[in-house]
């Protein structure tokens, strides 16, 4: 029963396509990038990557975006259905230098906030389980503890070429180290395992998901990630679609384990059984089947990942210019290459300039690219390092199209 719904809506499950016609957003493109570039979040004054002095570009004529084929119809940056299947497709053509964290209004969202949510004000985080000192932490205690966590960015496992990779983002956050609670309450011995269990019930029956939403993690994972239980995005209190008052994050792993609306920290054994929301998301975050026992779930963490973010074509003295805008984010290391093809016969060739420093956030990359026909290319990336895992990558999951007509 699981496994037949999990096949069935694996890809359609993230997406809810309506709206916005394919040309509409052409015609919108130019627009607003015109209209970002206005505002000055072009990142002109970047350096390192993107838009330098030195760069051939910079004494070009930004034209129009080129856009990518065969991504759906689903709008992008405004909120669609509700509760379970409600979701928030962030548009990934604004990541710029300038514009490296996302909106908190542009934040992607999977799952709307319940109507049935409790208020906060009562709201309570129960510590329970297989520890000498059980309790429950309120909101005040909580926020008293919160401090700076740094910016880290969200993925869902479920985020697919048919809605525009628009389920990723990037946040500020802050709140509480998550292990730092587990520990005040002093776990028995063989308590090394930590499931976190968010409010999710909802008024309305989902089409595409089952509620419920809880992960159990290795407690040492937990740590070793820095994860905390997040109170605040972006320098005010996290909104409802978002967790509040409460949520986890996990940096480095997909969103399906950053469980919201967290309501309970239980310590439990290895002969914990996997959750219904890991079941959900066990083929999503490449696990071998569906295990039964969390003790035989991987880490849910992204490998080494890249696509472009934007094609943009330029007139640069007279010529008609190409230039090739994306990210790379995931890995466990930052990588010193990154490679990049224009159809699967060509070879691939590193990106000029490219330069990783964290793991857990976007790193912007440009590449010049001059096609030299009228066709329709596939763009795909890689690692060159063959010891870093990047199993989606390099399955083409992240590849993206456009068609060129000069
Ligand atoms: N309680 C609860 N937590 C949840 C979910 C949910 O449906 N219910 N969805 C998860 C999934 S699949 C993702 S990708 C992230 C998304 O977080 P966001 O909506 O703030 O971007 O929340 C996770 N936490
Ligand atoms: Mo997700």
């Amino acid at each position: 029963m699981l496994r037949k719904k999990e096949e069935n809506g694996r890809i359609l499950r993230e997406s809810l396509p309506t709206g916005a016609t394919e040309e509409a957003e052409r015609r919108l493109d130019r627009r607003r990038f015109l209209a970002l570039a206005a505002a000055g979040l072009l990142g002109l004054e970047q350096t390192g990557w993107g838009w330098s002095g030195t760069d051939a570009f910079s004494t070009g004529r930004f034209v129009r975006l080129i856009p990518f084929e065969d991504e759906g119809t689903a709008p992008v940056g405004t909120p669609i259905g509700s509760e379970l299947d409600g979701r928030l497709y962030t548009d990934l053509t604004k990541i710029l230098a300038g514009r490296m964290v996302t909106p908190t209004a542009d934040f992607y969202i999977r799952t709307l906030a319940s109507k049935l949510l409790p208020g906060a004000g009562q709201w309570q985080v129960a510590v329970d389980g297989l520890v000498a000192t059980p309790s429950h932490l309120g909101m005040k205690a909580l926020r008293a503890m919160a401090k700076p966590m740094g910016m880290h960015l969200m993925e869902c496992a479920g985020n697919v070429r048919l809605t525009r990779f628009g389920l990723m983002s990037v946040a500020n956050w802050a709140g509480v180290p998550v292990m730092d609670l587990v520990e005040q309450a002093r776990p028995a011995a063989g308590g090394t395992w930590v499931e976190v269990s968010g409010f999710d019930e909802y008024a309305g029956e989902s089409r595409t998901s089952m509620p419920g939403a809880s992960w159990i993690f290795p407690a040492d994972a937990l740590k070793a990630a820095g994860a905390f239980l997040a109170m605040e995005m972006n320098g005010a209190p996290l909104t409802a679609d978002h967790g509040a008052p409460v949520r986890l994050v996990v940096p480095g792993w997909y969103g399906c384990a950053c469980i919201k609306w967290v309501n309970r920290l239980t310590v439990v054994d290895d002969s914990a059984e996997t959750t219904t929301q890991m079941q959900e998301y066990a083929a999503r975050t490449l696990q071998t089947g569906i295990p039964q026992m969390a003790r035989d779930f991987d880490a849910a963490t992204i490998d080494h990942a890249a696509m472009p973010v934007r094609v943009e074509q330029w007139s640069v003295g007279g010529k008609t210019r190409y230039r090739v805008t994306g990210i790379a984010w995931g890995g466990q290391e930052p990588v010193t290459r990154l490679r990049i093809r224009f159809n699967p016969e060509e070879e691939f060739v590193d990106v000029s300039g490219f330069r990783q420093q964290k793991t857990d956030v976007w790193t912007l990359w440009t590449h010049a690219w001059s096609p030299t026909s009228a066709g329709t290319y596939n763009i795909q990336l890689a690692v060159a390092e063959p010891a870093v895992r990047a199993r989606k990558m390099d399955a083409g999951y992240y590849v993206r199209t456009v068609s060129i007509k000069v």
